[in-house]
């Protein structure tokens, strides 16, 4: 039996550097930041942290190739180091189908492009050193916001989703990932226990986690389901179903 591959949506290369950013006491924690120091171990420590998200990420490529739509665009909106990006582009067969991956940290951009030039396959990617923000979304079949919503600020979040929304064919599909938060705190407070279950069995100390969890608070904002629902639909989604 072959044991499952590690970190499956990045290139083996960059498989290596564990995360040990917040593992030293720091005196004072700063707002945490996508620089170069994260996106050195940025494979290590969204797989460390996230639970599910190669499986989601995987599960992107297989969604981009049921719903792309021949000569149209597929969007990876703050796409790091382009795992979903290559996760559609190995599984998009519609002809003339191209892939458009922005993210505003340049750390990220740089090995994105070196992650999407190692990859043979055939649909040409565009990459984007911007904020998602700024990016006119045109012709677009497939949008991805792969845990991303959750860092732009909460009154900026309808703007992006109502570009999106405008961009979009008839018949496109914007796949959003995000933490999220529940509003009854024992439910709350249980999946926070086990987020931090979650992050110790993968071999965090907790040092490190309570140092990564004051460096986010301000930055990385998660909302209940029913926000999302709520501004989905005032961007004008007909329908909002949760996948996973
Ligand atoms: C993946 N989707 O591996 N504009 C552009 N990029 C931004 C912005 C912005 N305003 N704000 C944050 N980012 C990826 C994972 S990580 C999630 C996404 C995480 C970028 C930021 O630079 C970082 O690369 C990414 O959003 C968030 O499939 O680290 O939890």
């Amino acid at each position: 039996m072959n044991a499952p591959e590690s970190h499956q949506n990045f290139p083996k290369e960059r498989n290596r550097s564990r995360d040990s950013v917040y593992a030293a006491p720091r005196e004072k924690i700063g707002d945490f930041v996508f620089d170069e120091t994260v996106a050195d171990v940025f494979p290590d420590m969204i797989q460390r942290s996230v639970p599910g998200y190669d499986t989601i990420t995987s599960l992107i490529g297989v969604l981009a190739g049921r719903y792309a739509q021949p000569n149209s665009t597929c969007y990876d909106l703050g796409c790091s180091l382009g795992a979903a990006t290559l996760s559609m582009r190995r599984r998009l067969h519609q002809p003339g189908c191209r892939i458009v991956a922005v993210d505003n940290s340049e750390a990220m951009i740089r090995r994105c492009r070196q992650n999407i030039d190692a990859d043979a396959s055939a649909p040409p990617v565009d990459i984007l050193c911007t904020d998602i923000l700024d990016v006119k979304i045109r012709n677009a079949s497939v949008v991805v916001l792969n845990f991303i919503l959750q860092f732009i600020h909460p009154e900026q979040r309808l703007q992006a989703l109502s570009n999106i929304y405008q961009g979009l064919l008839p018949g496109g599909i914007l796949i959003l990932s995000e933490k999220i938060r529940f509003s009854d705190l024992k439910q709350q407070t249980f999946h926070t226990e086990m987020h931090y279950a979650f992050k110790k069995d993968n071999g965090y100390s907790d040092l490190e986690i309570s140092q990564k969890r004051a460096a986010l608070e301000k930055v990385l904002i998660p909302e209940t389901l029913t926000e999302h629902r709520e501004r989905l639909l005032a961007a004008g989604f007909a329908r909002c179903d949760v996948w996973f």
